[in-house]
């Protein structure tokens, strides 16, 4: 059978199988789309049926969280942790809160972490889970006991070398305290069995800023390829939680402006700039607070645009750095008309496929999802290799790991770009690079 008609044939399989499962089908179709001269250079992926498998996660588990909130009502949630793939490593990937969250979202995070694990050179399979549970508005003593619920159904399925669960959406330092302190209650032991961790208590320096600062220094290796550089380009941020922020920062460092940031109920734009003492204000807002981004406009002075995302503003780059779908077709032909040279993605398959292929086709620097916001997973991985050394290191020290694997990252995608003729196309090279290392050691290890 002709390669196309293989790809073909398993994306058939996984729409039945999935009904209904859009985030999924669109994640999963990117990645085959572009694997068709793989096959035909690697028939012994055919014979394994290796398509077939990997579209499918090796553990699917789905449970019950109740929890009581604070005036005794009784709420259940659902809760989820999809163990995709662990050719390369124990499952590794973030857990999510949020209303939205179910197995479509969180099997394409899934399907994603696993090439995205690939490339980052460390030992990690794919994994992700999450609940439709929304902390906003919640106060700490109910984010706590849904912690302590959800962990009691799923520390029976994770370890420190079987699945090691991090942050993304709605669970950042606090959530994950409360859920590492229920899992060393119910195992009696104390192991790294989270990424993201408290300082004192077995995290990593530069874990918080990794995913932000990871997508700034793959946006500069972007930028090499055409002998420029961040200083002075004007960009976009969406988003305002844990990777807009470091992603401004590390922005703000290397001398570009950064003139917006959002929630989901608005945008700010902010023409002067989002300094080090704004942003100060906004990691106060949005960490301690829990706040609204319309505080900074009222705050600071400058335009809320009510119910927007940033897309509409001018800028040279663009971080799409919230959540799925934000950049749709129309965003990305205004992003084009206003000159933007640049996309990086901070967020998961924030760029619909219609927006990406538009950036493609105009030939502008898209670094996609999966190798720009490596860097958070890689730290995550750099914090499993110091729990089992028991030493932590310098913030320098892994800092400069983190900046090399990043650099790493960008050159296997736009080697395995070249390879398979497709220049500079990082979609196709970070796709080729990441699929290739995990499909090689699936061959391996036999037909498990
Ligand atoms: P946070 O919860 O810290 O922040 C999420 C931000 O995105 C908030 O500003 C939130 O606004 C906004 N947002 C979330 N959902 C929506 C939505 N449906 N529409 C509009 N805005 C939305 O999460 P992170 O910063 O950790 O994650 C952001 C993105 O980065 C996600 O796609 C995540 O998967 C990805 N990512 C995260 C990594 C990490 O290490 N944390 C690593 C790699 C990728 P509001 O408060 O109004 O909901
Ligand atoms: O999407 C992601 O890569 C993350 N949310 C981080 C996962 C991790 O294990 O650090």
């Amino acid at each position: 059978m002709a390669a196309s008609s293989i790809i073909q044939a398993v994306y058939e399989q996984v729409l039945k199988r999935n009904p209904g499962e859009v985030e999924f089908h669109q994640a999963v179709k990117e990645v085959l789309d572009c694997l068709g001269p793989v096959l035909k250079k690697h028939p012994e992926y055919i014979k394994a049926k290796i398509l077939d498998r990997i579209v499918e996660p090796e553990r699917q588990i789905i449970f019950r969280v109740p929890w009581q909130d604070d005036n005794g009502n009784i709420h259940i949630n659902r809760g989820f942790r999809f163990e995709f793939n662990s050719a390369l490593g124990p499952y590794k990937g973030g857990l999510r809160f949020h209303p939205t969250a179910n197995a479509s979202i969180l099997k394409f995070l899934g399907f994603e972490q696993v090439f995205k694990n690939a490339l980052t050179t460390l030992a990690m399979g794919g994994g992700k889970g999450g609940a439709d549970f929304d902390p906003k508005g919640k106060s700490d003593n109910e984010v706590m006991r849904f912690c302590q619920s959800f962990m009691t159904e799923l520390f029976r399925h994770i370890g420190p070398n079987t699945d090691v669960p991090a942050g993304d959406i709605g669970v950042g330092g606090r959530e994950i305290g409360f859920m590492f302190g229920q899992y060393k209650r119910l195992c009696n032991e104390f192991t790294g069995v989270f990424t993201g961790k408290g300082l004192g208590w077995g995290g990593s320096l530069i874990r918080p800023e990794a995913t932000g600062y990871g997508c700034v220094f793959f946006a500069e290796e972007m930028l090499k390829t055409r002998g420029e550089n961040l200083e002075g380009k004007v960009c976009t941020v969406s988003g305002s939680g844990n990777v807009a922020q470091y992603t401004v920062e590390k922005l703000n460092q290397l001398g570009a402006k950064v003139v917006s940031l959002s929630d989901s109920n608005g945008t700010i734009y902010d023409p002067d700039g989002i300094d080090a003492e704004k942003l100060t204000f906004v990691l106060d807002l949005k960490n301690v607070r829990r706040g609204r981004i319309k505080e900074y406009a009222e705050k600071f002075g400058v335009e809320y645009l009510d119910g927007k995302r940033p897309w509409a503003i001018k800028c040279d780059c663009a971080f799409p750095s919230a959540t799925q779908n934000e950049i749709s077709s129309n965003d990305a032909k205004t992003l084009l008309k206003n000159g933007c040279c640049l996309v990086a993605e901070g967020a998961n398959m924030p760029s619909t496929p219609e927006a990406i292929e538009q950036f493609i086709t105009n030939k502008i620097l898209y670094g996609p999802a999966k190798a720009a916001n490596a860097g958070g997973v890689a730290t995550s991985g750099l914090e499993m290799s110091q729990n089992s050394l028991r030493l932590p290191w310098t913030r320098e020290e892994v800092e400069q790991r983190l900046h090399d694997i990043m650099i790493a990252i960008h050159k296997q995608s736009y080697e395995a770009a070249e390879e398979y003729g497709q220049p500079g196309n990082l979609l196709i090279g970070a796709n080729i690079a990441g699929f290739v290392k995990v499909a090689d050691a699936m061959l391996d290890q036999g037909l498990v």
